[in-house]
C-alpha cells in the first residue's frame, strides 16, 4: 500500500512537472494590503504584464490585493523568507530593521514630493536599495504615496495644541510612535486592517494617512476630520526575494529591473490621478479637510530627530538630503 501511495505521488508529481514544463510558466506572488484598483496594485500588475510580454510568458505575476496573504509586517517576513517573491509595502514597517530605511520616514524631512523623487531616485535612494539586500531583498521600486496627515473623529486640528490627548493609531515603526508624543498625542502601532473598527469603537479617535488610503479604507466614514499637516512623504517599496532574483539569468533580472522602472512612471501618473479623485470623494462624504500651522509641526520634531536620526551615517544621509535643491 505504501509503496502504492509513494508511486501515486510520484507520478503526480512528475505529471506536474511536465505540466509546467509544457507551459514553462514561472508564477511569482506578490502581496498588497490595498483594494484592486489602487494605483499600487495596477503598478504592480502592470509589471506583471511587461515581464510577461518581455519573457515571452516565462515568468507571470500574481498580485494578492486586499491583504489576502496578511498584514504587512506578516507578508515581509513571507518575502524575506521566500514563502512569496515580491511583496509591496510601506517602508515604515523596516525602520527597524534596514536602518537606512528611517531617513525616508523622518518627520518634514522632504520638502516636496518633488524633493522626495530626486532624492529617491539618486544616490540615497541607492544607498537605501544597497542596504535592503541585508535584509534579503532586491528593490525593484519605490513607489509614490504622497503625503501622511491625521485625521480623526473629535475635532479639527489647527495647530499642536489642538493635538493633545488624541489616540492615533500609527503605522508600524517607532519614529512614528515618537512623532505622535513629541506632539503631545499617543500612538497606537497597529495593523492597517484593524484600523477602522478601532476608531468606530473608539479604542483610538483617528490614525495618519494619505488622501487615497483615507478614502479606500473608509476612514473618512468613521473620522471626519483631515487635517493636512503632511508629516511625512514617504514612499511605498516593492521587493522580491533576494535568492529568488539572484537565480535568475542576467538577461532575465536585466528585464525584471526594466519592467519595475517601468511601471513607476505608469505609478506615479495612477496616483496622481488617486489623489484627485479620493480628496473629492471623502468631501462630497462630509470629510472636512483643514490646514494647521505646519510650522508648529515641525518644531515639534526636534527629539525625533536627536533619537532617530543620531547614528553617522544616518546623519549624513539627512545632510545629503537637506542639500539636494
Ligand atoms: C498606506 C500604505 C500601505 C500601508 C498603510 C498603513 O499609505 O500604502 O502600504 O502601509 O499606509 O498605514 O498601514
Amino acid at each position: 500500500m505504501k509503496i502504492l501511495v509513494k508511486f501515486a505521488a510520484g507520478l503526480l508529481a512528475a505529471a506536474s512537472f511536465i505540466a509546467s514544463a509544457a507551459s514553462a510558466e514561472t508564477v511569482l506572488r506578490s502581496s498588497d494590503t490595498h483594494p484592486d484598483g489602487y494605483p499600487t496594485v495596477e503598478a504592480v500588475e502592470y509589471f506583471g504584464e511587461l515581464v510577461k510580454e518581455r519573457t515571452a510568458g516565462r515568468y507571470a505575476v500574481e498580485v494578492y490585493h486586499s491583504a489576502q496573504l496578511g498584514e504587512e509586517k506578516d507578508t515581509i517576513e513571507q518575502v524575506r523568507s521566500g514563502v512569496i517573491e515580491l511583496n509591496r509595502v510601506s517602508m515604515a514597517p523596516f525602520n527597524g530593521t534596514v536602518k537606512e530605511t528611517i531617513v525616508p520616514a523622518l518627520p518634514y524631512l522632504f520638502r516636496s514630493e518633488e524633493h522626495m523623487h530626486k532624492v529617491m531616485d539618486g544616490a540615497v535612494g541607492d544607498q537605501i536599495k544597497t542596504a535592503f539586500e541585508s535584509a534579503g531583498l532586491v528593490v525593484l521600486a519605490y513607489y509614490d504615496a504622497g503625503a501622511r496627515s491625521f485625521y480623526n473623529k473629535q475635532k479639527p486640528i489647527n495647530s499642536v495644541a489642538d493635538m493633545k490627548g488624541l489616540k492615533f493609531r500609527v503605522i508600524q515603526s517607532d519614529i512614528f510612535v515618537d512623532m505622535v508624543a513629541a506632539l503631545g498625542a499617543n500612538a497606537t502601532p497597529m495593523p492597517y486592517g484593524e484600523v477602522y473598527s478601532a476608531i468606530e469603537t473608539g479604542v483610538i479617535d483617528g490614525a495618519e494617512n494619505n488622501f487615497p488610503s483615507y478614502d479606500t479604507a473608509k476612514h473618512f466614514e468613521v473620522a471626519k476630520n483631515f487635517s493636512l499637516d503632511e508629516h511625512t512623504i514617504l514612499p511605498e517599496v516593492f521587493v522580491m526575494n533576494k535568492a529568488a532574483f539572484d537565480k535568475f539569468a542576467p538577461e532575465d533580472q536585466e528585464i525584471f529591473k526594466q519592467a519595475a522602472k517601468d511601471s513607476v512612471a505608469k505609478q506615479r501618473e495612477l496616483w496622481a490621478a488617486k489623489v484627485k479623485e479620493s480628496r473629492a470623494k471623502i468631501e462630497a462624504a462630509g470629510a472636512t479637510i483643514t490646514t494647521p500651522n505646519k510650522q508648529g509641526f515641525i518644531d515639534a520634531m526636534k527629539p525625533v530627530y536627536e533619537k532617530h536620526a543620531a547614528d553617522p551615517v544616518l546623519k549624513k544621509m539627512v545632510e545629503h538630503v537637506q542639500a539636494v535643491q
